[in-house]
C-alpha cells in the first residue's frame, strides 16, 4: 500500500453495512428490494410503449468504451461463405450454410452487471464472505444468482449534466447525493424506495465524440460518486436497489482527495451490497427525458447466467 494514500479500512471505520440484513446466504443484497409491488410500479410508469436499449455496441467503429486496464473484447470469424469456398470447404450436405465466430472478453468488457463479490476489502467480501471464495471463480457474491433472479422494477433517470448545464462532466469532477437530490427537484421527480436509478453524466456523449486515445489519455480519470458518509447512508436509507451510471466504475475511481481506489465501490458495493451496472449507453433515453420532461419509467436487465462470474454484459431495456 502506498505510504501517503489512507487505508479504505480505515476511511469506512464504522460506516453502514447490511450485512445480514437479507439473511446470511445473501448474494444479491439490494436486489432484495425488488418483487412483484416493485413490478407494477416500473410498469405504471410506462406511458408511451417506447423501448430503449443501454448497452453501448461492441466493437463499434469508435472503439468499446471499456476500461484500458482490462484486455480489449475480440470477436473473430470461425466460418462463414469463405469457408465454402476454400480448399476445404465444411462437409454439410444439402447447401445449407452458417455463419459462426467466437467472443472472448472480459466480463466487464461492456455494459455490464457487477457480481457483489467483484470488490473488497480487509479479505472480506459482501455479507462477511471470506475474499478466499474469490479464489478460481466467485464461490459467493458472483452474479449468478443476479442473473437468476433478474431486475425489473421503476427506474428514475438524473439528469447530473444537465444540472450542471453541460454536455458531459469533466474529469475528475464529483457528486454527491446533494446533488442527485438536486438533480431529482430539478426535474420534478420522485426518487422512490427501491428504485434503480440511473445517473447521466454525459460521459458517453464525450466517448463518442473524441478519438478513443484522446479520451483515455495517458492516466485515466473520469467524473462520477464520491464517497461521504452521507453518501452511503442516502443510498441505504433510499433503499436504491440498483445504482447504473454511464461511466466505467460509477465512481471517480481515484479519489482526488485522498489517493483511494474504488472507495465508492467498497462503500456501496462491498458493504451495502448495492448493485452495480457499468457503461450504460444512455444518450437516446436522456435526449427522450429530456424533450418530453418524463424521467421515470419500466427498467428490465438480465445479466447472463455466469456460473462464477464477477459480472456479466448485460443490455438493460427501458420502457417509457
Ligand atoms: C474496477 O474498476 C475494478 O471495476 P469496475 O469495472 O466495476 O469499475
Amino acid at each position: 500500500m502506498t505510504d501517503d494514500v489512507p487505508a479504505v479500512a480505515d476511511l469506512l471505520a464504522g460506516a453502514p453495512r447490511n450485512w445480514g440484513r437479507w439473511g446470511a446466504d445473501d448474494e444479491v443484497g439490494t436486489l432484495n428490494h425488488l418483487g412483484p409491488a416493485e413490478v407494477f410500479a416500473g410498469l405504471a410508469a410506462v406511458r408511451s410503449g417506447r423501448v430503449f436499449t443501454l448497452q453501448t455496441p461492441m466493437f463499434h467503429d469508435h472503439g468499446d468504451p471499456s476500461s484500458p486496464a482490462r484486455s480489449a473484447p475480440q470477436r473473430y470469424m470461425v466460418q462463414d461463405q469463405g469457408s465454402w469456398l476454400g480448399p476445404e470447404p465444411p462437409d454439410l450436405p444439402g447447401g445449407a450454410r452458417f455463419a459462426d465466430d467466437v467472443l472472448v472478453s472480459p466480463l466487464q468488457g461492456s455494459t455490464q452487471y457487477d457480481a457483489l463479490g467483484h470488490v473488497w476489502f480487509d479479505d472480506q467480501l459482501y455479507n462477511g464472505y471470506d475474499a478466499a471464495t474469490t479464489i478460481g471463480g466467485l464461490h459467493k457474491a458472483s452474479v449468478l444468482p443476479i442473473a437468476e433472479r433478474g431486475v425489473v422494477g421503476r427506474g428514475v433517470l438524473l439528469d447530473l449534466a444537465g444540472l450542471r448545464g453541460k454536455r458531459h462532466l469533466d474529469r475528475d469532477e464529483t457528486f454527491g447525493c446533494d446533488d442527485l437530490e438536486a438533480a431529482a427537484a430539478a426535474q420534478g421527480v420522485e426518487i422512490r424506495p427501491h428504485d434503480v436509478l440511473l445517473i447521466n453524466t454525459g460521459w458517453l456523449e464525450f466517448f463518442y465524440s473524441v478519438p478513443r486515445e484522446e479520451f483515455f489519455g495517458s492516466s485515466y480519470q473520469e467524473p462520477g460518486l464520491v464517497y461521504t458518509p452521507s453518501l452511503a447512508s442516502w443510498f441505504q436509507a433510499k433503499e436504491i436497489a440498483n445504482l447504473a451510471t454511464d461511466t466505467i466504475g460509477n465512481e471517480v475511481l481515484i479519489d482526488p482527495r485522498n489517493g483511494t481506489t474504488l472507495l465508492v465501490h467498497c462503500a456501496l458495493m462491498r458493504n451495502l451490497g448495492l448493485v452495480f451496472t457499468e457503461i450504460c449507453d444512455l444518450r437516446a433515453l436522456v435526449a427522450s427525458c429530456r424533450a418530453d420532461g418524463q424521467w421515470d419509467f419500466l427498467y428490465a436487465a438480465a445479466p447472463l447466467k455466469v456460473v462464477g462470474g464477477t459480472g456479466s454484459p448485460v443490455n438493460p431495456i427501458v420502457v417509457k
